[in-house]
């Protein structure tokens, strides 16, 4: 891949909007990944390989439980830090990205917001320095937008509980030290309980042929009869909502990190429309290629005020989750259309991996399906408006 040139954009001035913190922390994770994961990330993608070796370097930079209090490993930040990472980490790559939401919102937080303390204590320090690597399991091979139904369940052995079902889709599922796996007990009332690596009857295989999110491992959880001990229940929520929860806290990142690949995209876009010589002139002296570029940067614009504004909101607790729901589902899009617009200015070069769009237009595609598809989160925008659910 070419070296990274990569110059953010930020035509409002909305850096003002930033605190010093916020900034010192972008920037520390910019520099992360200019230094660590561009010059090795498309040799990942094309391998379909996670690059495990970055796991210490994200636990130091902080990516692993950012809004996560200190006591518990957690670097103890606001909500607008989280999402500055997650810009800049997914401008990286969207798979690395998805190992820190999963890590942080998936894994990190249930266990920080329903689990015991003697949860926390095991578990979080571990997690944030990344000696462990979590999973969430929700998804089931036929429960995918529609978690409630899942079939995944435990009964109560008296000593322990016996753990049976499937999971589907997993990120980090292959190496995963645990998962925070969502089943039913026999009442048919969803918990949250971790699973962990080594445990008989559980096992991880990996889904292989995928061409999208391919530096990041996917698989399944599978669990057949497995014991697993009384204290791994999280204690604290039960029901739909709980993992839902989460959801939030994960689509809220993604709404920050899908920007980031917008960026990437765009940065990219105007420096090769700048350099490129076709009929004697730069492209990007063309209008047809200045029409491109100026809608990009101004739904790039529209999206950084809208994530930055849910940011503040997040902070203050008041977030909803169909605030959530509008930017995740709005930066992605506008990302989509951006890699696609953005490789067509490249010509032929836009499809080599010799830079990063098409392998962004590639990941934005598991992005626009994953924490809740494109049209569900739409659904909740209009259950929200209107009052009226239109699931089913
Ligand atoms: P519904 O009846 O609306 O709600 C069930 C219960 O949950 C409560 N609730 C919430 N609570 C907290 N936070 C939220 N965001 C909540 N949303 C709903 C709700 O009040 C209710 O509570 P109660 O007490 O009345 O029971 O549920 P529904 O079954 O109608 O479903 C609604 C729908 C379709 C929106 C929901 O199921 C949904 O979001 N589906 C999409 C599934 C999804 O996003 N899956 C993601 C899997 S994880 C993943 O993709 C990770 S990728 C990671 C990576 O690599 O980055
Ligand atoms: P389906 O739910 O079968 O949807 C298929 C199509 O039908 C979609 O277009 C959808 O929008 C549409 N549709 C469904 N219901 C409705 C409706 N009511 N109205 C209108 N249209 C509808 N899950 C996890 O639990 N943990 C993970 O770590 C995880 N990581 C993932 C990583 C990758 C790379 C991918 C691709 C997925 C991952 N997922 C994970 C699963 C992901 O959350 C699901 O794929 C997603 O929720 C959609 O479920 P589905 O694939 O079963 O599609």
């Amino acid at each position: 891949m070419a070296s990274d040139l990569f110059e953010a954009p930020d035509y409002y001035q909305i850096d003002d909007l930033l605190q010093e913190e916020h900034i010192l922390v972008r920037n520390a994770t910019r520099d992360w990944v200019k230094k660590e994961v561009s010059p090795i990330i498309e040799d990942y993608a094309q391998k379909a390989e996670f690059p495990k070796h970055l796991i210490k370097g994200l636990a130091e930079v902080g990516a692993f439980g950012p809004y996560i209090p200190e006591e518990y490993g957690g670097a103890g930040l606001d909500q607008i830090s989280y999402g500055l990472m997650m810009q800049e980490i997914e401008r990286g790559d969207s798979g690395v990205r998805s190992t820190c939401s999963v890590q942080s919102s998936l894994v990190m937080y249930p266990i920080f917001a329903y689990g015991s303390e003697e949860q926390r204590k095991k578990y979080l320090p571990k997690l944030a320095s990344g000696e462990f690597l979590g999973a969430f399991g929700l998804t089931e091979p036929n429960h995918g937008s529609n978690p409630s139904g899942m079939t995944t369940n435990y009964k109560d052995m008296g000593d322990h509980y016996l753990l049976n079902g499937a999971k589907m889709w997993i990120s980090n599922a292959p190496f995963a030290d645990i998962a925070v796996v969502w089943a039913k007990n026999e009442e048919g009332r969803i918990h949250g309980i971790i699973v962990e690596r080594g445990m008989e009857g559980f096992t991880t295989p990996e889904t292989h042929n995928k061409w999208s999110l391919r530096a990041s491992a996917t698989g399944e959880l599978v669990f057949d009869n497995v014991k697993v001990p009384k204290e791994n229940l999280l204690p604290g929520r039960s029901g739909l909502g709980a993992p839902l929860s989460c959801l939030d806290s994960a689509r809220y990142g993604i709404a920050w990190g899908a920007l980031g690949a917008a960026m990437d995209c765009y940065d990219t876009a105007l420096r090769y429309a700048k350099e490129r010589i076709q009929f004697g002139k730069p492209i990007a002296s063309f209008q047809l290629q200045q029409k491109k570029l100026a809608e990009m940067i101004t739904e790039i614009t529209k999206g950084q005020l809208l994530v930055w504004r849910l940011g503040v909101l997040k902070n203050e607790g008041r977030a909803t989750t169909a605030q959530i729901s509008m930017a995740k589902r709005n930066s992605v899009e506008i990302a989509l259309k951006i890699a696609r617009e953005a490789r067509q200015i490249l010509g032929g070069m836009g499809i080599t991996g010799d830079y990063s769009i098409m392998r962004h237009m590639m990941n934005l595609e598991s992005v626009v399906t994953y924490e809740g598809t494109h049209d569900i989160h739409l659904l909740i925008t209009g259950a929200d408006i209107t009052g009226i659910p239109a699931f089913q």
